[in-house]
């Protein structure tokens, strides 16, 4: 077997095809995205019950088990509210199980359930969160692609799970909002708080997300 002198660290984008290029001539990515919308190709090897926290991705990708199973549990980005959010991550870790007392609103999100065997290919779509676990060893392989102009991307991400920079600018500006608000008296700051809602859900949602 050829050493593989260079080292990868965890700042390279993931390309199976380059860390492990042994399998490359193994690998043909389903021809659904143009070459140059290509970000990432991640080498899945899990242990049974291995289990991935609900998160989502910025980035389409497809989740291709080689072999072993796994079930994937998905809930929709509207559903966000209810998913009790920390950055692109559920807290709400036992999804089987939660503590309700702790996560009261985790019951309105609904959930969506498949089991990926062998040969299964399953398309995530950008912002949708899963969950994770496998049932028994597997090998499996992600493809993550841009499917937004790539100038809407972050160029430090290196997992396909940064928000795109229109959004953290966004996030930066509101959270400035925020501190601004600060300057009034509580009574005032919680009454144009709750203005400054009422303007997000008038003027910011798509009507699809109602
Ligand atoms: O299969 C896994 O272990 C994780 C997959 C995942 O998180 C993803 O597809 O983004």
């Amino acid at each position: 077997m050829l050493l593989q002198l260079r080292r990868w660290t965890s700042l390279d984008v993931a390309d199976i095809r380059k860390q492990f290029p042994l399998l490359e001539g193994d690998i043909k990515f389903p021809n659904f995205f143009q070459k140059e919308q290509f970000f990432s190709s991640v080498f899945r090897i899990s242990s049974p019950g291995l289990q991935l926290w609900t998160h989502y991705d910025v980035m389409d990708n497809f989740l291709i088990q080689v072999t072993g199973k796994k079930r994937v549990v998905l809930f929709s980005p509207r559903d966000a509210p209810y998913l009790y959010l920390s950055g692109t991550k559920s807290q709400v870790l036992n999804i089987d199980n939660p503590d309700l007392a702790r996560y009261p609103l985790f019951t309105k999100a609904r959930r969506y359930e498949c089991a990926l065997e062998a040969g299964d290919i399953l398309f995530i779509p950008a912002l949708w969160f899963h969950n994770v676990i496998s049932e028994e060893f597997g090998v499996g392989v992600n493809v993550f692609w841009k499917h937004l102009p790539s100038e809407c991307y972050d160029k430090t991400d290196t997992y396909g799970n940064k928000d795109p920079t229109a959004a953290s600018r966004a996030a930066q500006i509101l959270d400035r909002a925020l501190k601004t608000l600060a300057e009034l008296p509580e009574e005032y700051r919680d009454f144009y708080a709750r203005r400054m809602v009422l303007h997000i859900q008038d003027k910011a949602y798509s009507k699809n997300f109602e």
